[in-house]
């Protein structure tokens, strides 16, 4: 893995320039996450596939009974993702299965707190501070957390000590790289503001630069 802060969630459907993407855009990135546009488009070999180029993590929101976490998070571990990221609302049962599963298939696990669209105040947000420390006591690898709302993102790495925190909304959903890197995030994700760029690339390559700048600032590298 590169000194990237970023995470090129690459919802793409057409497989070849998923691809395409992968590549011109990979010394830019930590990570390459995908969702289940790409896993559905492509099929599930897609794991494995874009494994070979960038660590994957399967943005599959797991958010079931014990059992059926663990069956789908063996599937991921076995294609050879690198993360996966859950959701928390499921409630503690479920949450140690999705860790102890993700363990010792060799999977980080990744646990949504609150989310980065308008709607994930509805909901989400109320229940943000019990899912973190939910994740932190089974220890989870890691929270999702909103770039869109820095000052919520601020409080939620105030509650997740030093565990690792991942930030979508960077980008498209009005986000800002530096100002989430600022706000508490390790990395941040960003889809459209690279998928969908002129020339992917370059706007790789501009994420990056302004979260590592930030980064290292807020580490004193
Ligand atoms: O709260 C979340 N917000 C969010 O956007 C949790 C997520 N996992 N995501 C995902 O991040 C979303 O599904 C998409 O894959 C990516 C953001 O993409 P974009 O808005 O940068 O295009």
């Amino acid at each position: 893995m590169n000194q990237s802060r970023v995470i090129l969630a690459l919802d793409v459907t057409d497989c070849g320039r998923a691809m395409e993407i992968v590549s011109q855009a990979s010394p830019y990135t930590a990570f390459v996450k995908i969702n289940w546009p790409i896993v559905l488009a492509c099929g599930p070999e897609i794991i494995t596939e874009i494994s070979k180029m960038a660590p994957v993590i399967c943005d599959f929101k797991v958010a079931d009974i014990p059992n059926t976490d663990r069956l789908i998070i063996e599937q991921a571990a076995k294609r050879g993702a690198a993360g996966i990221i859950v959701h928390g609302f499921t409630g503690s049962d479920s949450m140690e299965a999705c860790v102890k599963t993700g363990h010792s298939a060799g999977t980080k696990v990744f646990v949504v707190s609150e989310m980065s669209h308008p709607g994930g105040r509805q909901f989400t947000a109320g229940h943000a501070e019990e899912i973190v420390r939910m994740a932190a006591k089974y220890g989870a690898d890691g929270l999702i957390a909103p770039a869109t709302r820095p000052e919520r993102l601020a409080e939620i790495r105030r509650l997740a000590g030093d565990m690792l925190i991942l930030s979508p909304g960077v980008g498209a959903q009005g986000g800002r790289a530096a100002d989430s890197i600022r706000a508490g995030a390790d990395y941040i994700t960003v889809g459209r503001g690279i998928y969908t760029a002129e020339k992917p690339a370059e706007a790789a390559k501009n994420y990056f630069e302004d979260s590592l700048a930030a980064y290292r600032a807020k580490k004193n590298l």
